[in-house]
């Protein structure tokens, strides 16, 4: 598969690496880009062989946000009709196996809410994180003002949604935005240090843990317990059920077949 504005490679033979590709427009984010990161981040989850996805941008961009250029003179009919953006920016939503967001330098807007949509964020120390649409005469339109008070409360996604400011790397993860903070060229490394940790687990406990954390957001809490129980009981019917726990008793390293 080649593209334009995205780089594609796999590590280990089980991690996919997705890299957005745009430096000149610090990877703002067009149609093409979100087609193309829609279709590889498909082709990842449908290979069998791989057991986490990273997707990262450039040392000075994740991503800046939405393309502005081509937003610049939308009607209401072209933004609502979305034949222009948003027909692809649910696709990650869709991707069952974990998505790792890789942050250096600018995430910002839709850049931002890419990121928040990926499962966790590690961040170099040169992040910055903001929701600047305000400053343009609109409002975030991806899930910023529903995504960022889940994970950073009110206060702050009000401050940040209202006057537009960024917030670093170091704020980030301590409002709990990021998990991490690594120095810039530590980044790949860390990401790609958790995403083989992550796809040397069973498939299926790993999609079954991500999809439960996901409830939580969608759900009350004796639903989303319930929800949890359940997978968790269902996951006594696999094989890797049976290795995790016999190499735990063995004291041996456990091998799974994702079965
Ligand atoms: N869109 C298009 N081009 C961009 C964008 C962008 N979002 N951001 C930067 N660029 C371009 C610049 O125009 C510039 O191009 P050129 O060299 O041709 O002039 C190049 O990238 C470099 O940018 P700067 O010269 O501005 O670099 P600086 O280091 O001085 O500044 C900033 C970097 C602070 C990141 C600055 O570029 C900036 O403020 N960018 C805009 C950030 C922004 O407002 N983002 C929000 C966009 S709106 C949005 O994301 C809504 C999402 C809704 C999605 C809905 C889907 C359903």
């Amino acid at each position: 598969m080649s593209y334009t504005s995205i780089e594609v490679r796999t590590e280990a033979e089980k991690v996919g690496v997705i890299t957005l590709n745009r430096p000149k427009q610090l990877n703002a984010l067009n149609d093409q880009l979100m087609d193309e990161l829609g279709e590889a981040l498909h082709i990842f989850d449908s290979d069998e062989g791989i057991g986490c996805i990273v997707l990262t941008g450039s040392e000075k961009a994740f991503a800046a946000g939405a393309d502005i250029g081509a937003m610049a003179k939308f009607s209401f009919a072209d933004a609502y009709k979305g034949d222009y953006i948003s027909r692809n920016w649910e696709t990650i939503r869709s991707i069952r196996k974990p998505v790792i967001a890789a942050v250096s330098g600018f995430a910002l807007g839709g850049g931002c809410e890419l990121a928040m949509m990926c499962d966790f964020i590690i961040a170099a120390d040169n992040a910055k994180f903001g929701q600047p649409e305000i400053k343009l005469g609109v409002i975030p339109g991806a899930g910023g003002t529903q995504r960022l008070p889940r994970a950073v409360g009110k206060s702050k996604a009000m401050d940040m949604a209202l006057t537009g400011r960024m917030m670093d790397a170091v704020e980030a993860e301590r409002s709990g935005l990021v998990s991490r903070v690594v120095p810039l060229d530590k980044l790949q490394d860390e990401a790609l240090g958790a995403a083989l940790v992550i796809s040397d687990f069973s498939r299926i406990a790993v999609m079954a843990a991500k999809e439960s954390v996901n409830r939580a957001f969608e759900s009350g809490l004796s639903d989303g317990v319930m929800f949890e129980r359940r997978l968790f009981h269902a996951l006594f019917a696999t094989a890797d059920q049976k290795e995790g726990m016999d190499a735990f008793v063995n004291k041996r390293k456990a091998v799974f077949t994702h079965l």
